[in-house]
């Protein structure tokens, strides 16, 4: 067994968060409601190039000052050991300062969100998780023609006539990484979403190189296998079928069935279910289907016993405000754990 993985098979419970220029738009284009969950892919739901999805977004993606310690004190308190976030979603925006891109939040904000946020999770002890999208819809050269089986924006399709290289978009993308590994200290997670079955990993996203590139920067980091969706990588899907035995190291340390709890856990497999606490990752003003606390702390019960870890996510609001209703959750969950000697 993999000895990058001990401190994460302690873990059991860690804060996942997406944020970035969706939050504020909140679910709401153009006065109405979005619908359903999933509102992180807003861009793609409506169909707008990115000049008319940035132009509404900008204004409404305001974080306010020390939304980071506010967020490493929620996950702190709830007894999370770690918390994976939103380095870039779909969208393509970076929260940190990127020198390949002026789409980020240096040049949105005048800030380096990473760090604030990175910087607030060391102070409280957590480790630290970057999500980072393979998916690019911002990026010019981006193949969304030839990225088979994944959605993008179809206006922006349409109208783009220009040639697109996607070697070019897989240097920035390996450019981009190498910056999160050099510029926070130490990473101990990464966590990429994510290639289909109709892609070739290393193709695609130069997968086996960009692993490697990962490990030599930063030997102890682990990764989710996201980054292929292939039998090999331990999965045909994402979900708990057809999961063999073991996952061979070389598509990434460990599986991320998303939204379901697998029956019997999964074996030798290292294995964390991310959810919602409603039905959408990013911030929606219209879902208050909120997850009772009950119903939460049994998951977290139902995994733990399975040998899993539970991600369970916030989706902060464009000024970094996690949604009082998550953080009435996550303390109930911290005050269960403490009275069950867990945290
Ligand atoms: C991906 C993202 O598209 C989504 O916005 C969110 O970030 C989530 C955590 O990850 O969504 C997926 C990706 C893969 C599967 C399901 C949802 N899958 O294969 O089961």
């Amino acid at each position: 067994r993999n000895a990058r993985m001990e401190w994460w098979r302690e873990a059991r419970f860690g804060m996942f968060v997406h944020w970035g220029l969706y939050s504020g738009l909140a679910g709401t284009w153009e006065g109405k409601s979005i619908g359903g969950g999933g509102v992180e892919w807003l861009q793609t739901r409506v169909g707008v190039d990115t000049e008319t999805y940035t132009k509404a977004a900008k204004p409404k993606f305001v974080p306010k000052p020390g939304f980071a310690k506010a967020w490493a004190k929620v996950a702190k308190d709830a007894g999370c050991k770690y918390v994976v976030f939103t380095t870039k979603h779909h969208e393509g925006f970076y929260l940190g300062d990127s020198k390949l891109t002026d789409f980020d939040g240096k040049d949105f904000t005048g800030r380096d969100l990473i760090k604030e946020i990175t910087d607030a999770l060391h102070e409280e002890g957590l480790k630290v998780g970057f999500y980072h999208s393979i998916i690019d819809w911002h990026h010019a050269d981006y193949d969304f023609k030839a990225a088979k089986g994944l959605p993008y924006p179809k206006q922006a399709a349409e109208k783009a006539t220009e040639p697109r290289d996607q070697q070019k978009y897989i240097k920035y993308l390996h450019g981009q990484v190498d910056e999160l590994l050099s510029n926070y200290g130490k990473v101990d997670v990464i966590w990429w979403d994510y290639s289909s079955t109709q892609f070739d990993g290393d193709a695609a996203w130069g997968a086996a190189d960009l692993i490697k590139e990962v490990r030599a920067k930063q030997p102890g980091v682990i990764m989710n296998n996201r980054l292929y969706r292939r039998p090999e990588a331990g999965f045909s899907g994402m979900g708990t079928h057809n999961v063999t035995d073991r996952m061979d190291p070389q598509y990434g340390d460990f599986v991320t069935p998303e939204n379901n709890i697998p029956a019997n856990g999964l074996g030798t497999v290292d294995w964390e279910t991310c959810m919602t606490m409603n039905g959408t990752w990013g911030f929606s003003e219209h879902d208050k289907a909120w997850k009772s606390t009950e119903k939460l702390i049994r998951n977290l019960i139902d995994i733990a016993s399975k040998g899993g870890n539970y991600l369970l996510n916030v989706g902060p609001t464009g000024d970094g405000t996690i949604p009082p209703e998550s953080v009435e959750r996550m303390e109930a969950m911290g005050a269960w754990l403490k009275k069950n000697g867990e945290a």
